[in-house]
């Protein structure tokens, strides 16, 4: 079967829409079709400053709500990114491949060193991407489940992969991005321009999958829309509501021309109403799973820890050619 690997930041209590509807959904999806490696990347969450008891408990909370969704820790390998050395260890090879204007390049560097301001941007926060991409190429995936705004990172990871490959012989697989068509990008309710993310400007725009359904089901209702009343998918004119459409989509399961055929003639409010309860249906089960899981740290670190083993066996193999290909001695 082909191989899929993602990972997620535990930078946050709970994860948002966005990255369910972008990336979570497929990891569950793929399940079924792939062998799939899942890593909850805590070596990526302190590229900007944090707090370590906050660390600890939001990797946590990100196993919880990996399990809660339906991430399966037999079928899939379920970890943490630092209980697997090989990914630093990787990482301090293809960084040497990496261009420093390349790696300047990367979009997402920018924006988020410029949210910062300079004097706080680390060489982690700079280096990032080829952390990422050592993710991926140790366990030699052949499809990474991401959201849209990755896509750069992604081909990068390819970049690096054909350049280590061609200078030292063939060694890693070059990984597709897997960018849902539909979801590909949530945006925020009150600026549906932007992307729906938890550094946004206003907590009124982004939706968590652990908040209180009621205080979700009140941003829903004062999402920003759009001038007009009909409710059409129309993303260039109709930011807004195209993106409630899309998120109701989603969740509903439902696709969106349906949607516009059920609310035609109908107003916006009507809309807000129903997917306010579709979202509150979804995350209500999902919250009380969550917490089940929570309850019981020591099983939680106990599906990390089996996770990890696993992963490193595949990790520890692709580590030892690597290095054997840049002509480290092994040692006797
Ligand atoms: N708005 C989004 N739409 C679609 N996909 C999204 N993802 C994130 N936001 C959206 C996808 O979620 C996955 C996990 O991403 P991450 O661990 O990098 O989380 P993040 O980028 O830290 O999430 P934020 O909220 O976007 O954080 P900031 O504000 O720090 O940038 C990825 O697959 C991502 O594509």
């Amino acid at each position: 079967r082909p191989r899929v690997l993602s990972g997620i930041q535990p930078t946050a209590d709970s994860f948002h829409l966005g990255n369910y509807l972008g990336a979570l959904r497929q990891w569950v999806a793929m399940q079924e079709t792939h062998d799939a490696f899942y890593c909850i990347v805590d070596l990526h969450a302190i590229t900007i400053e944090h707090d370590p008891k906050a660390l600890r408990r939001r990797t946590r909370a990100a196993a919880a709500q990996l399990l809660a969704l339906g991430i399966d820790p037999e079928r899939s390998i379920l970890f943490v990114q630092s209980h697997v050395p090989e990914h630093a260890q990787l990482c301090w090879v293809l960084e040497c491949l990496t261009g420093f204007g390349e790696a300047g390049r990367m979009t997402q560097f920018k924006d988020k060193s410029a949210r910062q301001g300079a004097e706080r941007v680390t060489v982690g926060l700079f280096t990032y991407p080829v952390l990422q991409a050592a993710d991926i190429l140790l366990y030699r995936a052949d499809a990474v489940p991401v959201g849209e705004d990755q896509r750069q990172h992604l081909e990068l990871t390819r970049d690096l992969a054909q350049r280590f490959n061609s200078r030292f012989g063939k060694t890693f697989v070059l990984p597709e991005a897997y960018i849902p068509k539909e979801t590909a990008k949530v945006y925020d309710l009150q600026d549906p321009n932007a992307k729906m993310s938890k550094s946004a400007a206003t907590p009124a725009g982004l939706v968590d999958l652990l908040d209180d359904p009621r205080v979700s089901a009140k941003k829903i209702r004062s999402a920003v829309t759009d001038t007009g009343r009909e409710i059409s998918y129309h993303p260039e004119t109709k930011p807004g509501v195209s993106n409630l459409l899309v998120i109701y989509s989603a969740l509903a399961d439902r696709p969106v021309a349906d949607l516009e055929r059920d609310y035609a003639g109908k107003g916006y409010g009507d809309l807000k109403k129903d997917l306010a309860e579709v979202l509150t249906d979804f995350v209500t089960p999902l919250q009380q799973r969550v917490r089940s899981y929570l309850d019981d740290p020591a099983e939680l670190d106990k599906v990390l820890a089996h996770g990890a083993e696993r992963a490193r066996e595949v990790a520890s193999r692709t580590l030892a050619r690597a290095y054997d290909r840049v002509g480290f001695l092994s040692p006797a």
